[in-house]
């Protein structure tokens, strides 16, 4: 069946309210199997352009899919980007409530904040060190709108990479202080360890996963702007929370980050 502008603002309709009412749905290739990744990508342009007409605000960049382990399990070679809002920007210091989320799982995560505009198709991991002012931990909270975060590639690029939530440490360090492919990550449940990891785990380093992201941009005469947050992509596996958990991650060098959340 043919993707037309109606039916793309159709698509658009179906994730927003599933999110908006907090339920699940079913996967939009079960409708649409031929869905195209770019009409996908234009599809997440969309949502994001109709949460900005409610008063959202862009700030900034998500990766996913960004560790071998993930790409392998989804069949797929390629990551995926999708965008953060200022409604996205959890604190620290307030209790996340679950009934904002369907079925939410937490990511540890390395946040770049932009020193200055990034922009090409041939941006390496140096030039985005080069761009960058700062990084801190950070905890990204992925909510699929899709039943059992079951999916395919232009399902969840249609659904903004399954974005949601994000939290920042409040320590922000220069990346050049840090080898943070080799940087250990520990994220922890209650007080127990649930994943480890180190950033090598995406894309080989963050800095190399965001250069793909930029150059992906590129290719749309799109980029970074200076001040904009970039989540790098997950360096171990979600874990799934409840009310009354408390989620840490610590990175090696730069601290930790924490949420609680409540019922
Ligand atoms: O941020 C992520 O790595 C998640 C991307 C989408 C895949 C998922 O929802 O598990
Ligand atoms: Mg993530």
């Amino acid at each position: 069946m043919a993707i037309t502008q109606e039916v793309q603002r159709e698509l658009v309709d179906y994730l927003l309210s599933a999110e908006r009412e907090k339920r699940e749905v079913e996967k939009i290739t079960s409708r649409y199997p031929d869905l195209p990744i770019e009409v996908a990508y234009e599809i997440q342009q969309q949502l994001i352009e109709r949460k900005e007409q409610a008063g959202e605000r862009c700030i900034g960049l998500k990766l996913g899919l960004t560790s071998r382990a993930k790409q392998q399990m989804m069949g797929v070679h390629e990551a995926i980007y999708g965008y953060l809002t200022d409604g996205m920007l959890a604190l620290e210091w307030e209790p996340l409530s679950y009934s904002r989320f369907i079925h939410p799982k937490a990511e540890p995560e390395i946040a770049f904040m932009m020193g200055e505009d990034l922009q090409g198709t041939n941006v390496t991991a140096e030039d985005v060190l080069r761009a960058t002012k700062y990084v801190a931990p950070a905890i990204e909270i992925i909510d699929s709108r899709y039943e059992n975060f079951r999916f395919t590639l232009p399902d969840v690029v249609a659904d903004n990479c399954s974005s949601s939530a994000f939290v920042v440490g409040s320590k922000w360090v220069s990346p050049r202080d840090f080898d943070l492919a080799l940087t250990g990550v520990v994220m922890s449940k209650n007080g127990i360890i649930q994943t480890t990891g180190s950033g090598a785990a995406v894309l080989g380093h963050p800095a190399a996963s965001m250069a793909w992201a930029v150059n992906k941009l590129g290719e749309k005469g799109l980029g970074l702007k200076k001040g904009q947050i970039v989540l790098s992509g997950a360096i171990t596996e979600a874990i799934a929370f409840e009310p009354g958990d408390v989620i840490q991650v610590t990175v090696d060098g730069m601290g930790s980050v924490t949420f609680g959340c409540q019922g």
